[in-house]
């Protein structure tokens, strides 16, 4: 729930009017955008599994142009643990089979604007599954490819603040992860920390996949 409310809170600041005059690089779209959000499992299901999917959204595209909406704010569908309803993610790569395919969710982007409906991605760029590649990867060792997407603390510092974001693990890595809510849901190191206890503070940017993906814009998710 704790990031759901912050997604409606960052989706709530990309509709404010305002938002143009603080940041000229936003699509001018974004100024007056009637957002209808989609929480995919408990929206249309189109098979009869009893999970809403990617094809039954398709299936209510005309329902949702003819109530003036000019952006579908997705919620997470990409392969997850769901240990937080699609929040921890595996594979940033692939829609989760539950919803379908990548192809079902291109072909969701492309008939959402020939209705003229932009498509916002909820992209959860703050954190990713325990069970991702990258995380698998960087719980091994220091010197791989994703070694440094993680924040690997090497004591729990007395009195610091964010305690609560430390767990303990017999990772090769450990002994300690930084979490942003569950524990499997390990923090990417997405902007210069500089822990008292000496984790390194280059920045990192992981998220240079999104090539290709003809989506409208991203929500762009952190939690601290
Ligand atoms: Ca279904």
């Amino acid at each position: 729930m704790k990031s759901r409310l912050l997604t409606f809170a960052l989706a709530c600041l990309l509709a404010a009017s305002g938002i143009q005059a603080r940041n000229p690089a936003q699509p001018s779209w974004l100024a007056d955008a009637v957002f209808y959000q989609i929480y995919p499992s408990s929206y249309q299901d189109s098979d009869g599994n009893g999970i809403g999917d990617i094809p039954g959204i398709i299936s209510r595209l005309d329902y949702i142009k003819s109530i003036g909406v000019s952006a579908i704010w997705l919620n997470p569908v990409y392969v997850s643990g769901w240990t937080d309803g699609g929040y921890d993610v595996i594979d940033f790569y692939r829609v989760d089979k539950r919803f379908g395919t990548n192809s079902d969710l291109v072909e969701l982007i492309r008939q959402a604007h020939a209705r003229g409906i932009k498509v916002v991605m909820d992209l959860v760029a703050g954190h990713s599954s325990d069970q991702n590649e990258w995380f698998l990867q960087s719980r091994e060792g220091a010197d791989l490819r994703y070694s440094d997407y993680f924040i690997w603390p090497s004591f729990k510092p007395d009195g610091d603040p964010l305690l609560n974001k430390f767990v303990a693990t017999d990772a090769p890595r450990g002994p300690y992860y930084i979490k942003n809510f569950f524990d499997t849901q390990p923090a990417l190191k997405t902007r210069p920390v500089r822990w008292r206890c000496g984790a390194n503070s280059r920045t990192l940017s992981p998220f240079g996949w999104t090539r290709g993906w003809t989506v409208s814009a991203w929500i762009w998710r952190r939690a601290w």
